[in-house]
């Protein structure tokens, strides 16, 4: 008896692990935008969407564009306090020397906040605005 149940039970088993990875989902993910800009030339901004997982950081909807769109790239440098730092965005770096670096925004209703931490650590709301803003920091 016991040796007749074993393969049913197994089936079974295997059955429920079927289904379990097949409606497993994963966690919900939401739309961001993000514009590039720069105070520094005329440039014209470029919008772009991408999405956070929920709970996710900003570094993840960039690597995300990063993989889809391929108009976008981007470059972190590793602080050893801080996390990190985005340096480059397009091909265009932040430099100690000249004072530039890329600042980091959120825009809602037309009110511009800088982010008070990097895109490591900083997690986006559904369907928040985030500017990329090449800068100098002599103007702060
Ligand atoms: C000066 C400064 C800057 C300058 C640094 C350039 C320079 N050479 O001076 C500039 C203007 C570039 C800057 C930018 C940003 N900064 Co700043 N910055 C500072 C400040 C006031 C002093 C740092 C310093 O000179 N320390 C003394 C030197 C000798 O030590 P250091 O280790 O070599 O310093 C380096 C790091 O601090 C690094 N750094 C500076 N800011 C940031 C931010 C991040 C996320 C990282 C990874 C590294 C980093 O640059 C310094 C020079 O190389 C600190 C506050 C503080 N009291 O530490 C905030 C501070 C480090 N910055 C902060 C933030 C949030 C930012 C921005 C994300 C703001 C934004 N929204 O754009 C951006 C970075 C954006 C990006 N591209 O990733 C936060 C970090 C908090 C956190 N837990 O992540 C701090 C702590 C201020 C705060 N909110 O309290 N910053």
């Amino acid at each position: 008896m016991a040796l007749s149940t074993t393969p049913l039970l197994s089936v079974g088993f295997l059955l429920l692990l079927i289904q379990e990875t097949l409606t497993n989902k994963g966690p919900a993910s939401f739309p961001i935008r993000l514009t590039v800009e720069s105070d520094l030339s005329n440039m014209t901004p470029e919008s772009y969407s991408s999405s956070v997982v929920e709970g996710g950081v900003l570094l993840g909807a960039l690597r995300r564009l990063q993989e889809t769109q391929r108009d976008f790239k981007f470059t972190v440098k590793e602080d050893p306090d801080f996390g990190l730092l985005l340096e480059s965005v397009n091909g265009v770096a932040g430099d100690e020397s000249e004072q530039t670096y890329w600042e980091i925004l959120s825009e809602s209703s037309g009110e511009y906040s800088r982010l008070d931490v990097g895109i490591g650590c900083y997690k986006p709301a559904a369907n928040e605005h985030i500017i990329l803003r090449f800068s100098t920091w002599t103007q702060h």
